[in-house]
Parts: structure tokens; sequence; C-alpha cells
């Protein structure tokens, strides 16, 4: 099962009679260059522009692919996935709908907690084999990075486990994996409610472990009344930043806790979430270059009803993201186009916004900026190719996929 990946062959590939939405940094909006050409050296971006000004000596012997007018963005990147769990939820689901409240749900073995006993009865194969179907279908719309949190083993083994896996995923297919520890993610049953304890775990014994094998590429935290406190986040912080890991969090969800502040002073990749965040918080975010990372899936599925304040990061100057959380609990959603969708019509996010959401500033968030996300110049040519006629359409169709084709790292 699963596709061999090769390394990237050595020779020269060109994408010809193109529309470019580059996403460059140095072009306005989407960085848009009509007639355009993308040439490809092992994986690499070598030219990206327009097709009259490709070098002659780039177009001799390269592999030439006539594109017939499609646009070419960069390959999309979700940049916030608990995408390895096993089983769903879609029991709770049903409970909910016939009137049952979360914390109901909870009491009958529901929540967190029931993912967490379902992640840690499967394998190391068998989360891998579960998790396939998931990635397919982000990878079917274009996606070729994607970051994926552990946080439903909440112990060593399960943690480790979980991360195992997610890195398994990058050698199944043919993209890239960010792995992001998420040990302070809810409270395993037998901690006994001690949340005090269960986080000296997580920071003085879980984490070092983890960190020995490179199994996270970034730590993440859960900054909740109903998971941790800033306090408990920050012991486990301070212990990532003496290990040289980059931190990020899921901040300000249900409630203010100061957790998009916090980030910042960690000078996080990202703070996620976000519907409760102040103006300190975005002004905070903005001068630590910590991107927000917006997750309309979460709030759509628990009906949530404070939209995160997207005029305020705006203004302060807060780079912005959008990613799916795929999560068996709150957003078990699997498609980055319809993320987008929600994102304009529950959030009023553009589309500029939105398309720059999932390629440049998600690579950002993941702390690829130098990498992926863009097409220029030395980044990776992970490109989507998509029958469309403006760049509004991957934004504005519900549950349809105009994928022409998907490049990763040339291929
Ligand atoms: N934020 C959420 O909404 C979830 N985790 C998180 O950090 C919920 C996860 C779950 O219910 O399984
Ligand atoms: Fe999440």
């Amino acid at each position: 099962m699963g596709v061999s990946k090769r390394q990237a062959t050595v020779n020269t590939r060109i994408w010809r009679n193109a529309r470019l939405a580059t996403m460059s940094p140095a072009l306005p909006g989407l960085g848009v260059i009509e007639h355009g050409a993308i040439a490809a050296v092992d994986g690499k971006i070598v030219f990206a522009g327009a097709e009259a000004e490709l070098p002659a000596n780039v177009a001799a012997n390269a592999e030439t692919i006539d594109c017939e007018g499609r646009w070419i963005t960069p390959g999309l990147i979700d940049c916030h996935t608990h995408l390895v769990h096993a089983g769903n939820r879609a029991n709770e689901f049903e409970m909910r709908l016939a009137g049952a409240t979360y914390e109901e749900v909870a009491r009958v073995g529901g929540g967190v907690v029931s993912s967490v006993r379902a992640l840690r009865a499967a394998s190391e194969d068998e989360l891998v084999r579960q998790t396939l179907p998931r990635l397919d279908a982000l990878i079917a719309e274009g996606v070729t990075t994607v970051e994926v949190k552990s946080g439903y083993g909440l112990d060593l083994a399960n943690e480790a486990k979980s991360l195992r896996a997610a890195r398994q995923l990058g050698r199944e297919r043919l993209v890239s994996v960010k792995t992001s520890f998420l040990g302070a993610h809810a409270l395993p049953p037998e901690a006994a409610g001690d949340k005090d304890a269960f986080i000296a775990k997580v920071a003085d014994e879980i984490l070092p472990a983890i960190a020995a094998e490179h199994l996270a590429d970034a730590v993440d935290g859960f900054c909740e009344g109903i998971a941790f406190s800033t306090d408990q986040i920050s012991r486990v912080f301070d212990k990532t930043k003496a290990l040289g890991i980059p931190v990020k969090l899921h901040a300000d969800q249900l409630s203010n806790l100061g957790g998009a502040a916090l980030a910042a002073r960690y000078g996080a990749l990202s703070a996620d979430h976000l519907e409760y965040t102040d103006q300190d918080g975005a002004v905070a975010m903005a001068k630590a270059g910590t991107v927000a990372v917006i997750l309309p899936g979460a709030y759509y599925f628990i009906r949530e009803t404070k939209k995160p304040p997207i005029q305020l990061f705006r203004d302060a100057g807060v780079v912005m993201a959008v990613a799916t959380d795929c999560n068996p609990g709150t957003s078990p959603l699997t498609s980055l186009l319809l993320t987008m969708n929600m994102a304009a019509t529950l959030f009023g996010i553009t589309v500029e916004e939105c398309l720059i959401g999932v390629t440049r500033n998600a690579a950002t968030a993941l702390g690829l900026s130098s990498e992926t996300g863009t097409l220029e110049l030395g980044k990776s040519a992970d490109l989507a190719i998509w029958d469309i006629e403006r760049p509004a359409e991957l934004v504005y169709r519900m549950g349809f996929n105009p994928l022409h084709a998907r490049v990763w790292r040339g291929e």
C-alpha cells in the first residue's frame, strides 16, 4: 500500500501557459502573473515569472507541461490539524443533536477522553491506516504540506506513537508533514484531576523524551478553562524554549485567559482559534510576528457565536492563516477549500486573505516561509494547478473540487 517516495529526479521541468497566483509578498494582492511559467530543477523553483522571460538555458532539455491557461497557486498548506486520531465521535454528534450538552456527553465517557481511549488501543500501523483517508482528502484538494498534532495519547508511549504515525504519513504519501507535540491538550483519566502534576510530567518527562527522538517540530498547548491555565502552559513552554523547539498555542477559543498574549511572549509561531482575543492580545501578536490561525470549522461545528476579531487583527497588522483544525470532537473537517469558504462567509475574511492564509501565511505559521508557500525562486516546487477562471472560485464554491493536478517538490 502507498506510494513509494522517490527522490525528485535530476531534471528540469517547466509548467508553461499558466496564470500564476504567486502569493509573493513582493507583488500586490495574490501576486498574479498572467502568461506565466514555472521552472523547477530537482524539486526547487528556479524560475517563476512571465513565460516570455523564461531564460533559454533553463528551457533547453526541460520536460515541458502545457497548462492550457490554467491557474497555478502554491500547493496548499493545512497548518493546524489533529489528523492522527482513532475512531470518530459521530455518536456524540447525534447525542448533541438530540439535545445533550457537552458535559452530559462527557459524563457518559464521551469527549476528548473517548478519543484518548481509542488512540491508546490502536497500534501505530492502525493509526496510520485510519488517518490516510483523511490525509488523502486533503491531498486531493491540492494540499502539499500538513501540520499534525499529537494530544490524544497523553502519556509518553502514546504521544510518541501518535507522532511516529504522523511522520510515517509523510513517507506514505508525497506530502510534507510537520509535527506538533500537544501533550498539554487535556487531562488523562489517570491524572485524577491533578492538572499541575500532569503538567509537571508533560514538561519534565514526556517532552524531553519526545524531543530526544526528534518527534516534534513544534510544541503546542491548549490554554483554556477546560484545559490548562497560562501558568501551566508557561511551565511547558519554558522547558520547550530551553530545548530550542518553537511553540504555538490553542488560545482564546472559548474564553479570554490571555492566551494570545502568552503565545506572543514566547515568540510563538502561531496562536490559533482566537475567538475571544482582545486588542492587547492582537497587538502583542503583531509585535512578536505570531501568526493568527483562524479555524472556522470548530466555530461552526460547536455553534460558537463569538467571532474572532478579524478587523482587530487587520488593524494591528497581524498575519492571518486559515486551517481545518481537523479533529474528531470539534471540527471533523478535511476540506481546506470548504474551510476557506467558511472563513469568508462566517468571518468576512477576503478571498485574498483566505488564499494567502492557506499558502504563504500558513507556511509562516509552521516556520517554513523560506521553503514553501509562494511561487518564488528557491522555494520547493509545490504547486496546485486548477481548472478555474478566477482564484475567487476556490473560496466561493462549497463541496466542489476544481483541482487539475498537484505537484510536490517537482513531482
Ligand atoms: N481545541 C478543540 O476544540 C479541541 N482540542 C482543542 O485543542 C477539542 C478536541 C476534541 O474534542 O477531541
Ligand atoms: Fe486544534
